[in-house]
């Protein structure tokens, strides 16, 4: 056995050859359910029989999630010696077992096949006490003809499941090891007038459609029909079928999915097998990738299989809910890291609208721990394997509109095998091109694909001032400057970020040659777990565990585990939106930026508020637009006359226009925000404060007492604390920026800072520096009148460079006001997290709402600023921040005018807004949490206004924040007032 799972072949020959998947109306019988079950932790051991003990396991799913042994994550790393084709001894193996018996509906089956969706990593079936075969691929169908071995009655079924195998070695992906029959068990009754496979393509040119079926193995007569389209013709051999042209046609896209029914039917003997054809022509012209004719531009996302409670069994419903939440955030394109998914996902994609990458499963990372040595894609013995894979990945998916192009895998390194793969494609779909972004020159691909280059490099693809290229000599990079561009991953959503969305879709408008990308990833991986006191909470690498492991790096999704959608997830919306508004003094630019919509869908409201309260309201009288037009509207008269009126003094005029759906869609309602713009049209600087009446008594001023140090006391009559000077923020994984260990290949394009690879992460930098620990010294403090100057100095232990404050209060009839200046000192030669003070105040706000007139409604940093808009929100305190699932720096908003939390007021003064954070940790207690249950109980809730804070970046696998967007010691002042 053992040497068994060393075979580098992919399965045994009685596997069927790969076929599509159909919907056929022929018998099926699902062997989803309850099966026995027994787990060894070895692959070495008997068989198990009828008088052996067997407890039972949902089919399908993954053993390790239901308490035999554990889920284990690795990104790049084999979790096992690198030994190839041999697995370790140390062999989690599951014997599922299961009886059956055929119902009626089989009687009279020409032949009875049993499939299997996906097992990982390799399995053995017998059933009634022969062997049936073997198979791996653990992504991938596998299907065999059981017809000889089926017997009257009761049959049993049985499958042994190993987790590792020679196969392991090709399944390197960065996910969950997720050992088990995790797809769909079926047995098809497989009719004598049988349609077993099916390749169907309908292309589309100027309104004609045009059907041909590159292979139909069928049983003649065979009759096809499209009844909406008039098509309805029978052929009575195979050499009768020829092209069905039809003429005014809707075209499918990704935003227009238009699809038509269509059948082919082997009457009453037969099947009839339901098509949905999506019309559509996939070209590459020069440096353009073209569908129908028209560039397009991927606004994509990396879609793992992932579910807390569920790993990568499939779900449709939550599929269909996850994909309509892409669909409501601009998400126009899917690659399928790196496997393909659930056939269903496909169906879905054509019915809902994504241009599709479809990945073949493979991954072999792990082979640049050992500088590529004796990686399979350029060894000879692993050649069939690898063309195992794509043909089952192509056989099974090839009639989706919705994928465009075929990826032959992830992280492979390059050689041989992967160019017979894409030799394999070439030659069964002469269409859709092939993806690999491992082939840096283009040896053997189609377009130019690359992963986290820096701006600069994709401005040079695109066609900038020349660098060179990864990989490349000069004439390969010649040859990768004339092929289509895209991202294959880009902006990494890690925790709190990406950063700089925004820098990137910049070059894509400006150089046609580049595509767009696909944001890395998705979704985080968390799966549900329970602490020792029996909390819930997401787990990560190393959680369960594990020797070797990744850690969080497997959180990095622009959706949290519980489905909760990130602002990572809204910036990508706003700055991918389909529709673009340029905003003037009179006027509004308006620009379709479709692959092909119109905005027929679509109606253009606007607002015009003052300090976030409705003033007036319309809809924009925009004249249908084809895609790639634009045109120029007046702005409505309440705008343009706005600045008429009379403003009180600190008035904001504030003028927002949306793009929202008119009609319902399968994924949003009508009034779904596609797009939105803001003008600030009229404004008027808050008067002078008003000197005070008032002057102290004993320790009070105003409505706050203060200490003998000048530390605010009271407020309003609250115990409260501050302010602290603070430099620190709780670092996100993009400040850390470290890749996980075991990626010491890195390539230095990808790591590091913006010019300087080699630097050490800026959350160490900071660290080395102390910013995490400062200290405060009270210089001086002195009452004057009506108000306290209170001077500190903040340093850290060993260091000499430091931030001299001076915090000025001054009783106001409006209010106590405050200045803080902060004066740094000592040569400083780190950036800094943030600038601000914090304020202690009570607990008990977090069951309160704060309302803010400022930017939001979700945090914001320097460099992701698209979703984020002027107005007034209001929102629980405790929903301010967001649960990352590595606790980190969340909850900033800046540019605050004004903020009520419980009796407490804040509002800022000049020139200069303060941004603020109500959350119930401060970032020190953040810092040291692992996960969300670390987090002590709340013991105030902390108010931190910030004069600034750092960008974000993405660094945790790209580009470190830009110059623009870091935050360099300075001075800085800024002024609040507490009411
Ligand atoms: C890249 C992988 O392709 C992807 O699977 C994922 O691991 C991603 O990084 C990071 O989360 S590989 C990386 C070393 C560039």
């Amino acid at each position: 056995m053992t040497s068994a799972l060393a075979s580098t072949s992919p399965g045994s020959t009685s596997r069927l050859a790969p076929r599509a998947w159909l919907h056929s109306d022929a018998p099926t019988l699902s062997l989803n359910g309850e099966w026995d079950f027994r787990w060894s932790p070895v692959a070495d051991v008997p068989i198990p029989g009828a008088e052996d003990e067997w407890g039972t396991l949902p089919v399908p799913s993954h053993w390790v999630l239901h308490g035999h042994g554990a889920p284990s994550y690795t990104n790049i790393q084999y979790p096992f010696p690198i030994d190839p084709p041999h697995p370790p001894e140390e062999n989690p193996t599951g014997d599922h077992r299961r009886t059956f018996e055929l119902p009626p509906s089989f009687d009279g089956a020409a032949r009875v096949l049993l499939r299997f969706d996906g097992v990982e990593s390799h399995f053995r079936v017998w059933l009634n006490g022969s062997l049936v075969g073997w198979s791996t691929g653990s992504r991938l169908a596998t299907e065999f003809d059981v017809t000889p071995l089926l017997v009257p009655g009761t049959n049993e079924l049985l499958v042994r499941v190993h987790q590792w195998s020679a196969a392991s070695y090709l399944e390197d992906q960065d996910q969950w090891w997720l050992p088990g029959i995790f797809r769909d068990v079926t047995l098809l009754a497989r009719p004598t007038a049988a349609i077993d496979d099916v390749f169907v393509r309908a292309g589309w040119s100027s309104g004609t459609g045009t059907i041909s079926f590159p292979t139909l193995d069928a049983a003649f007569p065979l009759r096809f029909a499209v009844p909406e389209l008039g098509v309805d013709v029978t052929w009575a051999a195979a050499d009768e079928v020829v092209p069905v042209t039809v003429e005014g046609v809707d075209p499918w896209s990704a935003e227009l999915p238009r699809l038509y029914d269509a059948t082919l039917s082997t009457g009453s003997t037969g099947e009839t097998v339901a098509l949905r054809l999506g019309f559509r022509t996939v070209s590459i012209v020069g440096d353009r990738f073209l569908v129908n004719g028209e560039r397009v531009v991927f606004h994509g996302v990396n879609r793992h299989e992932t579910h807390p409670v569920r790993g990568r069994v499939f779900d449709e419903a939550h599929a269909r809910t996850d994909m309509a939440l892409m669909k409501r955030s601009n998400v126009n394109a899917i690659r399928t890291s790196h496997y393909p998914p659930h056939p269903r996902v496909l169906d879905l994609a054509d019915e809902l609208g994504f241009w599709v990458i479809l990945e073949c499963d493979l991954e072999t990372h792990g082979f640049g721990a050992v500088d590529w040595v004796g990686n399979p894609s350029d060894d000879p013995a692993w050649r069939e394997a690898y063309l195992d894979r794509i043909a089952r990945t192509v056989e099974r998916d090839k009639n989706h509109a919705s994928i465009v192009m075929w990826s032959l895998g992830n992280e492979s390194g390059t050689g041989r095998n992967l160019a017979a793969m894409a030799q394999w494609v070439h030659d069964r779909d002469d269409e859709r091109p092939v993806h690999y972004e491992g082939d840096y020159t283009g040896a053997y691909t189609d377009v130019y694909s690359r992963m986290y280059p820096t701006l600069q490099e994709t401005e040079s693809i695109g066609g900038g001032p020349e660098t060179p290229l990864l990989g490349c000599g000069p004439a390969e990079a010649a040859r990768q400057r004339s092929k289509p561009f895209l991202h294959c991953e880009y902006v990494h959503a890690m925790g709190n970020g990406p950063g700089q969305i925004a820098e990137y879709e910049a070059l894509v408008d400006k150089y046609p040659r580049l595509h767009g990308g696909f944001v890395w990833e998705w979704r985080d991986h968390g799966l549900l777990a329970q602490t020792a006191t029996g909390e819930d909470y997401y787990a990560y690498g190393g959680d369960f565990g594990e020797v070797v492991h990744d850690g969080n790096f497997v959180m990095d999704g622009l959706v949290l585990p519980d489905d909760t959608p990130t602002p990572g997830l809204a910036e990508f919306a706003a700055v991918v939106a389909p529709i673009r508004f340029a905003l003037g003094d009179r006027s509004v630019l308006i620009e379709n930026r479709y692959h092909s919509a119109s905005t027929a869908g679509l109606r253009f409201c606007w607002t015009l508020e003052r300090l976030g309260a409705l003033e007036a309201s319309g809809t924009l009288a925009v004249a249908e637009l084809i895609a790639g037009d634009a045109v120029t509207v007046p702005l409505p008269d309440e705008v343009l006359h706005a600045t008429d009126r009379t403003l009180a003094p600190a008035d904001e005029l504030w003028f927002t226009v949306t793009a929202e759906l008119s009609s319902p869609t399968s994924w949003a309602d009508v009034g779904h925000v596609v797009a939105r713009d803001q003008l600030l049209v009229a404004s008027r600087p808050a008067e002078p404060l008003r000197a005070a009446r008032q002057t102290w008594d004993g320790d009070r001023l105003g409505a706050a007492t203060f200490s003998a140090r000048g530390d605010l006391v009271t407020w309003n009559g609250v115990d409260v604390a501050g302010p602290r000077l603070e430099l620190w923020r709780a670092t996100t994984d993009n400040d850390r920026g470290d890749f996980p260990h075991g990626y010491e290949t890195a390539d230095p394009a990808l790591t590091g800072g913006v010019g300087d690879p080699d630097a050490p992460p800026t959350a160490t930098r900071w660290r080395h520096r102390g910013l995490d620990r400062l200290t405060h010294r009270l210089v001086s403090v002195n009452r004057i009148g009506d108000g306290l100057v209170q001077r500190v100095r903040v340093a850290a232990a060993n260091s000499g460079l430091g931030v001299d404050v001076t915090h000025r209060w001054t009783l106001t009839d409006d209010g106590l006001q405050l200045q803080t200046d902060a004066i740094p000192f000592g040569g400083w030669d780190v950036t800094w997290p943030r600038i601000g003070v914090r304020f202690d105040l009570p607990a008990s706000l977090l069951d309160d709402d704060a309302t803010w007139f400022g930017t939001g409604p979700a945090e914001s940093y320097a460099d992701s600023t698209r979703a984020a808009r002027v107005g007034r929100f209001t929102a629980p305190v405790r929903d301010l921040t967001v649960e990352y699932s590595m606790p980190q720096e969340t909850g900033h908003r800046p540019d605050l005018r004004e903020l009520t939390v419980g009796p407490f007021t804040v509002t800022t003064v000049g020139r200069h807004r303060a941004g603020f954070t109500l959350t119930p940790w401060t970032a020190q207690q953040v810092e040291a949490a692992m996960h969300p249950y670390e987090l002590p109980t709340p013991d105030h809730v902390y108010l931190y206004l910030d004069a600034a804070q750092h960008g974000l970046g993405s660094r945790a696998c790209g580009l470190d924040v830009l110059p623009e967007h870091q935050l360099w010691p300075q001075a800085f002042s800024w002024t609040v007032v507490l009411g």
